[in-house]
């Protein structure tokens, strides 16, 4: 989209008289066009004009000028745009820490076994590559409401899951964002303070309102419950409340059961709708069951709720995009319908969604061989993001004789660390130690070898004490 790649011809003749009056007279080196304005050369047009004689003019005066021009030039993502920026680094000692995305000790992408045997079942089968149903494909959107809520869960029994196969996690979120713009208008979204990165790009693009609730302090690096609580009251009844089913991104802090039960409560008195994004069952604690507990929690309340679910990290789909959204309703008259509008809002979005991670899922899910072998999996990788967290906190207190609490390291859960480096801090440990990670101080633990955790420390230990 360079100036020179497009010729926009500017026909003076065929201009209305106003365009054409407007155009001489306003010369002023820059002329507007749509959201933006392009040069324009006063002297060459004035040249040309003044050298023919004509009662009307009539010229055509080739201005090589993009129709993009207004176009701004995007900011990279915070979190995408990391990726980006470390593929560019040459240096050896370079770390990406910055996307959550699993990889081996070796610092390698892993494909899951199971994800490699339920392909090649495809391949054996035949299977064919016909379009899904809008909703998607049966099977998977079975198996993956079950893993959610357990398979003798009410709510599936009595069919009240809407459950929908989305793209992945986040257009799961997009979806459901544009069912609330549709049948809630007005309604707000609160979203934890801080929260993952694209849940405010999402609601903005929905044009549904949000706002932020507390949830993380740092004098304790610890949960602001009363924060939460009190402004999840605070906020106009039926608001949307959007929760982290576990391995909270980026602060790695979730609530007690206890506390689960209280943000309950106040949800359910206010009348709120509980909106859950799932984006790491299994990977929180190694038990797919466990860490559905928040929104099984919920459920088992009788409230109504939206769950959206991705397949990117426990099963390693992330280039896939598997995942769904799962509305709760009191009814299955009111759940078929929700359905019908979840397919009519993604029919003129994206169509139908793609078959081949649906498969892989309903194939690992579905099979009770695979199934077994892949919570093995999850095990082992939700094991080694543990172990490379105690042994960063293992060389940070052998390092730092400052004296200062690393601990908060081994409370976090999930993927991720959120060390509590500011922007400067974080800026020093890209440029000066080629440590790459969000500028929100947060860092992918499943990037991390154990190899390189005494290189990590001494990265922090230096941007912490060393900048302010
Ligand atoms: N929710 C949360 C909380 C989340 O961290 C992610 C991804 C998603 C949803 C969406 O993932 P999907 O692949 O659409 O199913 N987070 C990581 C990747 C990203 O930013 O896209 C991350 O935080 O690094």
């Amino acid at each position: 989209m360079t100036s020179t790649s497009t010729s926009t011809m500017l026909s003076l003749a065929s201009a209305p008289p106003t365009a054409s009056l407007s155009v001489h007279e306003n010369l002023k080196g820059r002329l507007k066009l749509g959201g933006g304005s392009l040069s324009f050369n006063k002297e060459k047009a004035n040249h040309f004009i003044n050298t023919k004689s004509f009662s009307r003019i009539s010229m055509v005066a080739a201005v090589k000028v993009s129709r993009f021009e207004g176009v701004t030039m995007a900011p990279p993502d915070p979190i995408l745009g990391v990726s980006e920026a470390f593929k560019a680094d040459n240096d050896e000692k370079k770390l990406n820490l910055g996307v959550g995305a699993y990889r081996t000790e070796e610092l390698q992408p892993y494909v899951l076994n199971v994800v490699k045997k339920a392909e090649n079942l495809m391949v054996e089968r035949g299977e064919n590559k016909e379009y899904l149903p809008i909703e998607g494909l049966a099977a998977f959107n079975k198996v993956t409401a079950e893993l959610l809520f357990g398979a003798s869960n009410p709510v599936i029994k009595e069919q009240r899951v809407a459950t929908v196969q989305g793209l992945s996690g986040t257009g799961s979120l997009r979806l459901a964002a544009a069912l609330i713009e549709r049948y809630f208008p007005g309604a707000k979204v609160l979203i934890s303070s801080p929260t993952w990165g694209n849940h405010k790009n999402i609601f903005n693009d929905a044009r549904v309102p949000w706002s932020e609730y507390r949830y993380y302090d740092p004098k304790t690096v610890g949960l602001d419950f009363d924060g939460m609580i009190a402004d999840i009251k605070a906020a106009p009844e039926g608001s949307f409340v959007l929760l982290h089913g576990c391995a909270h991104n980026p602060t790695g802090i979730d609530p007690t059961p206890e506390q689960w039960e209280k943000i309950a409560d106040v949800i359910q008195e206010k009348n709120h709708i509980p909106f859950f994004d799932v984006a790491y069952q299994g990977f929180a604690s190694g038990s797919l069951d466990a860490d559905a507990g928040s929104v099984r929690l919920f459920a088992a309340r009788g409230m109504e709720l939206l769950v959206a679910q991705s397949y990117s990290k426990n099963l390693g789909l992330y280039a896939e995009r598997i995942g769904a959204i799962n509305v709760v309703c009191t009814s299955a008259d009111a759940t078929a319908r929700v359905k019908s509008q979840l397919k009519r809002l993604a029919r003129p979005m994206y169509s139908n969604p793609p078959i081949h991670g649906a498969k892989i899922v309903a194939n690992v899910v579905g099979d009770p061989t695979l199934f077994n072998e892949w919570k093995a999996e999850m095990e082992m990788m939700a094991g080694r993001i543990k172990n490379v967290r105690q042994k960063l906190y293992d060389s940070l207190t052998a390092k730092d004789k400052s004296g200062k609490d690393w601990s908060f390291i081994l409370k976090q859960i999930g993927m991720f660390s959120f060390t509590g480096l500011n922007k400067a801090q974080s800026d020093n440990m890209t440029n000066k130690w080629h440590v790459y990670m969000t500028k929100d101080g947060r860092i992918s633990l499943a990037g991390l070898s154990l190899a390189k955790c005494e290189y990590l420390a001494d990265a922090i230990i230096d941007s912490f004490h060393n900048i302010s």
